[in-house]
């Protein structure tokens, strides 16, 4: 028996307003579509006996119609071939208000699909398989009532248990969400040992233990998993492999933080040039400046930053300034504090019209005096 078992594909996260010209989309958006459609492709390739997505198939709750589209067909190209497709809702796809519906409801009309996703358990029996699903719940209570649920019925079948939270309260596997679930061992709590667990919600890939798994994310969300690889797991119980397969996405790198306390403004330019290479091609690149000096802050220009690295689809910039005895404000990003923000401004004004340093001194004062 053969089964894919992928996880957190996120459709309809979008970023960073860069719209692509050919569709009007956005291109972050459109990368997720893209992974999916990957991931479908690997499916149908495969040809496995079932499919078992473990939470997080959306973004969000209540996702776009177009994000609805893309899932549906690539549900659909599965379903056509007649490959079951098991799925449950993480917490980023279960509504917090009942009211709300789910798109679950919808998807689960396709023929050869099983979804599990109103924060209870529910078990399917799909190819001489007991498949135990624990979706996100909502509630703690309705979470430890779905661990007690949990009974093998035919000990001789293979059993798997679905579930998308952070396994056994360690810290790792936390995603730090305000909303995830904690799970505890729960072959401890059940006393059954499964003969694998399907995870979702950490976006890496990791062998908990030989049979417990979580199989990473098929994009990135953020630059804290810039180095994770994306992709899926193939489960092959003949020949007795679990074998992990990555999948193409968009290069995620994050650089070393530059310290930039004996730095000029001209100084961190040809710093930052000699870091820009052209592996960062289509790259989604993070930068990090510290210790910068207050007057090299002022004359930095994060355009002329920007096009030292003209190559890359999204320079991530934070830039933090050198803290004086004083305490100055720590600022990230582009765009400073209005005090700094002010003086940038004075200084691009014209010598003759004014006494610069005057109303540079003035407006500092009204700016950060105490209200
Ligand atoms: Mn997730």
């Amino acid at each position: 028996m053969k089964f894919i078992h992928c996880s957190d594909t996120h459709l309809g996260y979008s970023e960073y307003h860069k719209i692509d010209p050919s569709t009007g989309i956005n291109q972050r958006e459109q990368d997720f579509y893209r992974a999916w459609g990957h991931l479908i492709d690997a499916i149908l390739a495969h040809q496995p006996d079932f499919v078992i997505h473990a939470g997080d198939l959306f973004h969000t709750t209540r996702p776009s119609n177009r994000a609805i589209a893309v899932a549906l067909e690539g549900i659909q190209r599965v379903s056509d071939v007649g490959i079951p497709f098991i799925m449950i809702s993480g917490n980023h796809s279960t509504p917090k208000i009942r009211a709300t519906g789910s798109i679950f409801e919808s998807i689960a009309l396709f023929p050869n699909v099983f979804a599990a996703f109103q924060s209870r358990y529910q078990r399917f029996h799909v190819h001489h398989c007991e498949i135990h699903c624990i979706p996100h719940c909502s509630l703690t209570e309705q979470l430890q009532a779905a661990f007690h649920e949990i009974t093998p019925i035919q000990k001789s079948d293979y059993q798997i248990l679905v579930t998308h939270g952070a396994w056994a309260g360690q810290k790792v596997f936390s995603m730090g969400e305000f909303n995830e679930q904690r799970l505890p061992d729960l072959e401890q709590v059940t006393d059954i040992r499964f003969d694998y667990v399907a995870l979702g919600h950490y976006h890496k890939h990791i062998q908990i233990k030989p049979h417990i798994v979580y199989c990473g994310a098929t994009e990135r969300t953020s630059f804290h998993e810039a180095d994770n690889p994306t992709g899926y797991v193939l489960v092959d119980t003949e020949a007795n492999k679990i074998d992990y397969h990555p999948l193409p996405s968009r290069p995620m790198i994050k650089l070393e933080p530059i310290d930039c306390r004996d730095l000029t403004a001209a100084e961190i330019y040809d710093e930052l040039a000699k870091r820009s290479t052209e592996t960062m091609q289509d790259a989604l690149v993070s930068l990090v400046l510290v210790n910068v000096q207050h007057q090299t802050l002022i004359k930095l220009d994060s355009r002329e930053i920007d096009e030292i690295f003209p190559q890359v689809f999204y320079l991530n910039k934070s830039i933090s300034q050198q803290i004086e005895p004083s305490g100055a404000a720590k600022l990230s990003s582009e765009l400073g504090t209005v005090p700094v923000e002010f003086e940038r401004y004075i200084e691009t004004l014209a010598e003759s019209e004014l006494d610069r340093d005057r109303l540079k001194r003035l407006g500092l004062e009204y700016l950060t005096r105490e209200a």
